[in-house]
């Protein structure tokens, strides 16, 4: 059996997550709390990030690679072929690189101070230890975390501007009517723009932790409500809508 190691609020996990639930190939979802998501990668040999999946030939620690792994062992497939599949590689790889990075640093920025928030949004899932543990030592999870990632008013600045860049882009690619980003059928770039742009556009079929709009913080959520309602923002809600 495959086993999917994550975090709650992870929107790389979501990226996984999406591509195994729609493959039918059997799995179990591992979720841990930050900070014991760590113990939990070593333990199964992954690098230092979630998602790992754990086969039956070695652990793949990349989400890319997980939904490369899916492509080739399963009749869902996400990757064309020929130059049109590089395109898609090649805007996944973008996407991850740039755009996937400044989720967390805008969303921690935010969630951070609303204590009992964060907690839950980090933990939903997780094992009762780990909950537990992670609840008596959320302030100083916190500071590790704000330090770890850089996050300050200034980064969560920088990182909201990488996310409009990113939103205003697919948007454009989206101007000329087109129903996926590359060819006539979803791809990893629609599955991939759709899984991290989740959370900054507030697309409900996010299956992490998330949290309900009266629970989000003002400015974060004019900021999510401005997103949703662009183009790039409303191609999210459709493909969950569709193929989620
Ligand atoms: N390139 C990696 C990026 C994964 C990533 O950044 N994961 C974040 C969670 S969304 C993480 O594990 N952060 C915790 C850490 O770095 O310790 C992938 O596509 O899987």
């Amino acid at each position: 059996m495959l086993r999917l190691i994550t975090m709650p609020p992870s929107h790389f996990s979501e990226k996984a997550r999406w591509a195994l639930d729609r493959s039918g190939l059997a799995y179990v979802e591992e979720r841990h709390a930050p900070l014991f998501h760590r113990f939990a990668l070593k333990k199964v040999g992954a690098r230092n990030t979630v998602p790992a999946l754990v086969t039956d030939t070695g652990t793949l620690s990349d989400s890319s690679e997980i939904l490369r792994y899916v492509d080739a062992n399963s009749a869902f497939k996400l990757y064309p072929e020929g130059n049109l599949g590089q395109q898609v590689a090649g805007f996944e790889q973008e996407v991850s690189g740039k755009f996937g990075p400044a989720i967390p640093r805008w969303a921690y920025f935010h969630i951070i101070p609303h204590r009992s928030l964060y907690v839950r949004l980090c933990c939903q899932g997780a094992p009762g230890k780990e909950r537990l543990a992670f609840g008596m030592m959320a302030p100083i999870i916190g500071l590790g975390m704000k330090k770890g990632l850089s996050i300050n008013r200034e980064a969560a600045e920088r990182a909201t501007a990488r996310i409009q860049e990113y939103v205003d882009k697919v948007s454009e690619m989206l101007a000329d009517g087109r129903r996926y980003l590359f060819g006539d059928q979803l791809t990893a770039a629609d599955l991939t723009w759709s899984a991290l742009a989740a959370p900054p556009t507030g697309a409900t079929g996010f299956r992490g932790s998330s949290a309900t709009e009266a629970e989000v913080p003002a400015e974060m959520r004019s900021q999510v409500e401005k997103w949703r309602d662009t183009p790039a923002g409303q191609f999210v809600h459709r493909i969950y809508r569709e193929h989620r």
